[in-house]
């Protein structure tokens, strides 16, 4: 039986159909499992989801990995919430009540309403990531906007996030690469597999297939490194240092875009005098990779006919991450690749579809809450401090005066806001209200967010299944998932796509989606009149309105559209900044008070007892960050994490596969059994993001939170923060090892077994 549903599917997924929809009840959905949202078929039978497949357009037949085809396990899971769920037990200590939606929201407002007459709108913070929820980022901003919160915090401060943040402050937007005509392509550290990011994954390859490129730095041989054609095995935390070697090579040989700088940029000169502090035995010394290697991978991607540097998550969690991120930028606009064709695009807002920005009326926040923002004073880049600095710029270019891209801009910073409802310092924070976000272990200092939600009036979880974080809520609100709402997504308004995102089933009676919590939250608000819609599809219509379109007019028309980009379009309206310029000197940067130049900061330094250094981080193909060790079928493809090493350092410290281990900082410590790998680089160690045992549910405090979290290992002192934006060291801290045996708690069986 098996093998045959197999062959039916893989026959649909080669056979495309083209853009006609198929009939019945398989629709088109964007999968929200991970944050790449591919759009693929769902199909449904007798009200549930039964099969999620690949999409019938051959561009998009390969974008989907096995935790999309495991949609329906997900969704129709036993462990699924269904119904809006009250605390009765201490905080944490996981016992409910089963209580109406309607009771639930009209005690949540309540006692929101106490909290803020208390301590004022900006004591409730939110945090959420919301590619999952799809509909919550901009409706939390609105909300708190027109309460007057500015502490509003996502995952995605650890990811695209702070990098959209960044790109802005050098030519004020995000670009996105041209993988479709890029000759090279550079990969600082990300690394896109067949199960991780699959439609990056397949781009790749088609660029190396057209014989692009690949230019990978990673301190392992990672998958892309394996078929790469220059690989630098840098240290871990030293890409700036690496980037600012390459400017030095491509300045001193010449290699950059006269034309563009001379025309475009501000600050050549003094770049050029910081880029000569970092000649290239002083870039070898610190990144450990030989000389001649970087300079023949400078020289590689800066006179590429079109290259570029695709976003990646490592520069956006070190120590240096805003010179990083700013360094990546720089080397896109002096080798002239910016707004070019295989290079990188400058999209704006899409023109027919109302931006996720402005339905967040960031206008409407008065500037006296916005300059209560946690990290306003201390780490401003990412913060509202900044966007007010970039608003007129960004209005006359683009339209609109905030550029929230990638749902990541003018946000709090997350220390700043646990530390608030930790300790009432700079002032309390007694609301926190979380949406489709394992908070508790996806910001550093995870002991600080315990403590800080330990000691909230009000914690409102928004979730499908009852992860640590909402265990520790007083309510607890079961949400709907992507087949069972409509969507469009924007592509985070980082690219101008549109795709359809069709509900297939109704969601559990008790589910709500994030527009429905704060649509009912305004009303009983008393600002109903500003959630004027009644249903997700009325916003999708309002959302479309400016093409004189609605939801349903986009559904019959097909299943995605995009605007034909545009290139060197600055040459109208100049570049979104201050100086309308690239800013290769930051000029906000310099008015916030930090070096408007780039420059490498090390990180807190190894020690003998604290040899290694740990990088943090690791994503495991079955997984999407800390969801889905509760589904069996992928449990099963990765029963317990690991802990990576190299085998001489294993044998160093008399070690072996399987070992059971734990890594120490001098923070915390956490557990997990022992991969040897010769592909590790060695003095580093590598351990995984997001492990929970939801199996342990009632048995261990937190489902074993504190077991084998990255969250718990890495610390948001002072010491281990960027300093413009408070961007957690998670690459490269220092860490020890030691054999430990397998922790009792882990004696019983996993889901997989158990199934
Ligand atoms: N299956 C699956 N896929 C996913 C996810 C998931 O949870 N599961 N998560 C998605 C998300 S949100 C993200 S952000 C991406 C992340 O995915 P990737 O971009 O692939 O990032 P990582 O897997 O964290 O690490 C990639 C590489 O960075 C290297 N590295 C570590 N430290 C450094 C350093 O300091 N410098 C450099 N240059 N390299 C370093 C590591 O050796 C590793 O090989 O994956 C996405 N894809
Ligand atoms: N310590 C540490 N922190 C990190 C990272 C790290 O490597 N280490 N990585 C960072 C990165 S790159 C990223 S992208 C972020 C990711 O951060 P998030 O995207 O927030 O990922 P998770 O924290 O796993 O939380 C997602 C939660 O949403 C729930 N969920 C899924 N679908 C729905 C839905 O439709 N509705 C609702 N209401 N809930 C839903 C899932 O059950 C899960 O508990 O984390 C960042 N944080
Ligand atoms: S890569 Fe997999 S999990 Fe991510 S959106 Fe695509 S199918 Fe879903
Ligand atoms: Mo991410």
């Amino acid at each position: 039986m098996k093998s045959a549903a197999k062959k039916v599917r893989s026959k649909e997924v080669q056979k495309p159909i083209g853009k006609v929809f198929m009939s019945g009840e398989t629709k088109y959905s964007v999968c929200t499992i991970c944050d790449i949202g591919c759009q693929l078929r769902t199909e449904a039978e007798d009200g549930k989801v039964k099969r999620v497949i690949a999409h019938d357009n051959p561009m998009l037949a390969n974008n989907i990995c096995f935790k999309g085809v495991a949609a329906p396990s997900i969704h129709n899971h036993p462990d699924r919430l269904r119904k809006p769920l009250k605390r009765v037990g201490e905080r944490g200590e996981d016992k409910w009540e089963e209580i109406s939606y309607e009771q639930a929201m009209t005690e949540i407002a309540e006692r929101l309403k106490k909290v803020v007459a208390e301590y004022g709108p900006e004591s409730l913070a939110v945090s959420t990531s919301g590619w999952n929820t799809q509909t919550t980022h901009a409706t939390d901003r609105r909300f708190m906007n027109l309460l007057g919160s500015p502490n509003w915090i996502s995952g995605v401060s650890l990811c695209a996030g702070n990098t959209a943040a960044v790109n802005k402050l050098t030519y004020g937007w995000f670009p996105m690469g041209d993988f479709g005509n890029a000759n090279c392509i550079v990969l600082f550290g990300h690394n896109p597999r067949k199960h991780s990011w699959t439609p990056i994954f397949n781009q790749l390859n088609a660029a190396r297939k057209r014989g692009a490129k690949i230019i990978v730095l990673d301190p392992r041989v990672s998958d892309q490194a394996e078929d790469s054609d220059l690989h630098l095995r840098l240290r871990a935390g030293t890409d700036a240092a690496m980037c600012l070697g390459w400017l030095k090579v491509i300045f001193d040989e010449q290699l950059y875009d006269e034309t563009f700088v001379r025309d475009w940029c501000v600050g050549f000169e003094e770049l050029k005098a910081r880029v000569d502090e970092y000649p290239l035995e002083r870039v070898e010394e610190i990144t450990g990779v030989d000389r001649e290697l970087i300079a023949e991978a400078a020289r590689m991607y800066a006179s590429a006919d079109g290259a570029i540097i695709p976003w990646t998550p490592i520069t956006d969690m070190q120590i240096s991450s805003t010179s990083a991120i700013r360094l990546h930028s720089i080397l896109r606009a002096v080798t002239g690749n910016l707004d070019v064709v295989g290079g990188e695009s400058l999209g704006g807002f899409n023109q027919s579809y109302i931006p996720e920005s402005e339905i967040a009326l960031h206008e409407e926040l008065p500037m006296e809450q916005k300059a209560k923002q946690l990290g306003f004073d201390d780490h401003p880049a990412y913060t509202y401090r900044a966007a007010e600095m970039l608003k007129d710029p960004t209005e006359q270019v683009w339209g609109y005066p905030y550029a929230d891209i990638v749902m990541g801009c003018h946000m709090a910073n997350p220390s700043n806001v646990f530390r608030a409802m930790a300790s009432g310092d700079p002032y309390p924070v007694k609301a926190f209200f979380v949406l489709g976000n394992n908070a508790l272990m996806s910001y550093p200092n995870q002991h600080q967010i315990l403590k800080a939600m330990m000691n909230q009036d009000l914690i409102v979880a928004h979730e499908i299944f009852m992860t640590p974080t909402a265990m520790l809520a007083d309510y607890v609100l079961p949400g709907d998932v992507f087949t069972e709402r409509n969507h469009i997504a924007d592509g985070w308004s980082w690219t101008t796509r549109l795709s359809l995102s069709q509900k297939v089933v109704e969601p559990p009676e008790g589910a709500t989606s994030t527009f429905q919590f704060w649509h009912d939250l305004a009303h009983l608000f008393g600002f109903g009149n500003r959630f004027p819609w009644d249903t997700l599809e009325d916003l999708l219509d309002h959302r479309l309105s400016r093409s004189g379109r609605t939801f349903a007019d986009f559904e019959a028309a097909g299943f995605m559209e995009m605007q034909t980009p545009e290139y060197r379009k600055y040459r109208k309206k100049g570049f979104a900044t201050p100086s309308g310029k690239v800013e290769l000197s930051s000029s906000v940067l310099e008015d916030l008070g930090f070096d408007p130049l780039p420059y490498y900061r090390e990180g807190p330094a190894l020690s003998e007892q604290y040899p290694y250094a740990v990088f943090s981080g690791v994503r495991e193909d079955p997984f999407f960050q800390t969801g889905q060790r509760n589904i069996p079928e992928l449990r099963n493809r990765c029963p317990l994490p690991s802990i990576f090493i190299h085998p001489e350092d294993a044998e160093k410290e008399s070690l072996c596969e399987g070992d059971w281990v734990k890594i120490q900082t001098a923070h915390g410590e956490v557990t997990a059994q022992l991969a040897v790998q010769a592909s590790m680089k060695q003095g580093h160690l590598r351990v995984p993001h997001g492990w929970w045992y939801p199996e342990l549910r009632g048995k261990v405090e937190l489902a074993g939170a504190f077991l084998s979290s990255d969250a718990v290992l890495c610390s948001d002192n002072d010491e281990f923060l960027d300093h413009e934006q408070g961007i957690p060291h998670f690459k490269g801290y220092p860490g020890r090892i030691i054999k430990v045996e397998k922790p009792a708690e882990l004696e019983g069986d996993t889901p997989a077994a158990a199934s």
